[in-house]
């Protein structure tokens, strides 16, 4: 029985090892730095629908569609809009710590999404 105390030992261990990396997976992952990120425009979503960035981020925004959509935001810390298109990409640096909540017009009810900048 004495051999079993140390096996038991460690199988409990690895359970609670197992736990803390469960908790540390589902906390939120901290802001990358400040650099570019891309979102996927796309029929009719974008994808992630939230990100969270650091102050100074290039946000490019590259379609993947075959309908025209365009990037408007429609409240934060500042203005602003690409032009509708069908291909290629924009990108907007974001200098403003705040929450933007942005959509393409010509979908506004289905093409929703959120940038943090912190
Ligand atoms: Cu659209």
């Amino acid at each position: 029985m004495r051999i079993r105390t140390p096996t038991m030992t460690a199988a409990a261990v690895a359970v609670v090892a197992t736990a803390v990396v469960g908790v540390a997976i589902s906390t939120p992952t901290p802001a990358p730095a400040a650099g570019t990120r891309t979102v996927d425009v796309k029929d009719f979503a974008f994808a992630p629908k939230t990100i969270t960035v650091r102050r100074g981020t290039t946000v490019k925004f590259v379609w993947r569609g075959k309908v025209f959509h365009d990037v408007t935001v429609v409240s934060g810390p500042s203005s602003f809009a690409s032009e509708a298109k069908r291909r290629g990409s924009w990108s907007k640096r974001l200098t403003r710590k705040g929450t933007y909540r942005l959509q393409c017009s010509l979908h506004a009810m289905l093409m929703r999404m959120t940038i943090r900048v912190v």
